[in-house]
């Protein structure tokens, strides 16, 4: 139920990470300045200026760290220095002065619940015996069964098959196991050995010596593993377990998902924290997929991670009644910490919202699986229509909001990628049944029809294509042309920016909203949203941005249309 009470207000002198803008880059995909089909980071900082225009306060890179690329730079090789892919330490110093410039800040991404196989820490642990200090940096166990032929428990990768590889030892023998949560290429640290923490001491302070404004941490909520490592009972990759997450208890919880938010691991985030508190103005995100959003507050108390991603608001579909839910009790439990929520809908793990929030709900994929030219295809009409209109909903709210590159152009899935140019580990561990992510992966358009990349290359390749769609959705095409999506997001954040929403105070506003209808008012300007089916009145008052281009005309909000008025 809706009431008029304050359910959220930004203190005095929020430090900027409360309010921000976050853009998200792919380096992969973003812009390729080499020609070679790749996307690297001297693109990003030659396309840098579009994103000042955009009016981001920070951008989050995805991993350009060296790397094998098993999961496209999420399986690190060396954490202190930059894949060749994507450039060298001098383009990273590059980017770093250009966007200052800008004013715009860098969070680089940290990978700490595994490495790469690759990297020099599991070679050693390969090449040292059972029980050597090298194997206690991992998580290696005697397998079970007569000659140790069967996994050490049943728990499943998330990326399909089992969580554990046997290797052979030195000597040419079976040998142990070692715990994947996720590639085979991605072994699982062992954090309850202290030198795992002393060594990732270090990767925070180079990056933060370097300039970088902060971390975004993977796999926040997987650090630390149950102890004993017992089997998991029901066999669910994500977060499940056996009675919905929402009637479990916290124990219960931690029971059910072993290597999944256990209490442990705030002891390092903490330790994490200190270190960030030695600079100045630095942030930490955490991506920690714990629900219920009670649950994922812990991980933003005061001396923890500044911000966690919203994933409750990402995964609630466009539904007056579920987002009015989730908004509540968003503000209310990250409130009681002291944190201020975030808000995201897309990113590189999920199905751009373009595409998810027009799905049939029955048939949308589980998180991470995508859709393939095998699923049914989705209406792109409508996926534009509901995106722009969700879109707009969340950036009038208060707190911190995430935009995955792409986005602003209003950019669908790939849905008809065929299997021979996907990455995805998932799709290989799983013979194809789950298609993957690369769908929401492919490279940005910038000028249509100047090549086949549309502008992400000088010379038209790229690593995934894209759909011929994607032409139309050129950055260029929509540039200074009122009612496009780039402008849509442009006059959004400058509004946003200008009246200070981010840092605002928030109160539903019954009295401007029906069944059909949600409305909420930040600092004196109202958002309203119809859900449709019929058109309503707009009440009176300036009109500063909406989704619906002729709206001033018409004087009527369309069904799946929001509008921002100054009261
Ligand atoms: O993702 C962690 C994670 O648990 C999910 O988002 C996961 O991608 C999904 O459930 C797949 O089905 C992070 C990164 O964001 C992701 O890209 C990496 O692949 C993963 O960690 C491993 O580093």
């Amino acid at each position: 139920m809706s009431n008029t009470e304050l359910l959220f207000k930004t203190p005095a002198d929020a430090e900027w990470w409360r309010s921000s803008v976050i853009y998200q880059i792919y380096p992969r995909s973003f812009a390729d300045g080499n020609g070679d089909g790749m996307g690297d980071l001297l693109g990003v900082t030659q396309r840098l200026p579009k994103l000042a225009e955009l009016g981001i306060d920070a951008i989050w890179f995805s991993p350009f760290m060296k790397s094998p690329q098993k999961d496209a730079g999420y399986d690190v090789a060396d954490y202190c220095d930059i894949d060749p892919l994507f450039g060298d330490l001098n383009d990273f110093d590059a980017l770093v002065a250009e966007a200052k410039r800008l004013g715009i800040r860098i969070i680089v991404d940290l990978v700490p619940n595994h490495t790469s196989s690759e990297h020099k820490l599991f070679k050693a642990a390969l090449a040292a015996a059972p029980g050597s200090p090298e194997r206690e940096m991992y998580i290696f166990r005697d397998g079970k069964g007569e000659n140790g032929e069967l996994p050490p428990n049943n728990w499943p990768s998330v990326f399909g098959g089992n969580a554990w590889t046997r290797i052979t030892e030195a000597d040419g023998t079976p040998g142990q196991w070692y715990l994947h949560i996720f590639d085979s290429s991605q072994p699982d640290l062992n954090w309850k050995n202290p030198k795992v923490l002393d060594f990732f001491d270090d990767v925070l302070r180079f990056w933060l010596d370097r300039g970088a404004a902060g971390f975004r941490v993977d796999v926040a909520h997987g650090l630390i593993k149950r102890e004993g490592m017992p089997d998991i009972e029901v066999a669910d990759t994500t977060m499940g377990g056996a009675k919905p997450e929402s009637e479990m208890t916290l124990e219960e919880l931690e029971i059910a998902n072993p290597y999944w938010g256990q209490s442990g691991g705030h002891e390092i985030i903490r330790r994490w924290r200190r270190i960030l508190n030695e600079y100045d103005d630095r942030v930490m995100a955490a991506e920690a997929w714990v629900m219920p959003l009670s649950r994922m507050a812990n991980y933003v108390r005061a001396d923890e991670y500044h911000q966690t991603f919203n994933f409750g608001y990402l995964e609630t579909p466009w539904d007056r009644d579920k987002l009015e839910k989730v908004v509540t009790e968003s503000l209310v439990e990250f409130g009681k910490v002291g944190a201020p929520s975030t808000w995201v809908l897309s990113n590189h793990d999920v199905i751009r919202h373009a595409t998810r929030m027009a799905y049939p709900l029955d048939k949308l994929p589980k998180q991470g699986d995508g859709i393939g030219p095998n699923n049914p295809q989705p209406d792109e009409a409508m996926g534009q229509r509901i995106a722009r209109a969700a879109s707009t909903f969340m950036l009038g709210l208060p707190g911190g909001a995430y935009i995955y590159q792409g986005e602003e152009l209003g950019l669908p899935e790939h849905t008809t990628l065929e299997g021979k140019y996907r990455e995805d580990p998932t799709y290989f561990r799983t013979n194809g049944e789950r298609v993957g992510r690369d769908g929401c992966r492919v490279t940005l358009p910038w000028e249509a029809g100047v090549n086949e990349s549309n502008g992400f290359s000088s010379t038209g390749k790229s690593w995934l294509p894209q759909p011929d769609s994607y032409r139309k959705y050129s950055r260029d095409l929509q540039e200074g042309v009122a009612g496009s999506t780039l402008e849509l997001y442009k006059r959004l954040l400058k509004v946003r920016k200008d009246l200070g929403l981010g840092a605002g105070d928030f109160r539903w506003a019954p009295e401007y909203q029906d069944k059909n209808t949600l409305a909420y008012i930040n600092s004196g300007v109202l958002v309203l949203s119809n859900f449709g089916p019929d058109a309503v009145v707009v009440p009176a008052g300036e009109v500063l941005a909406t989704t619906q281009h002729d709206l001033l005309v018409e004087g009527e909000l369309e069904h799946d249309q929001t509008v921002w008025i100054k009261l």
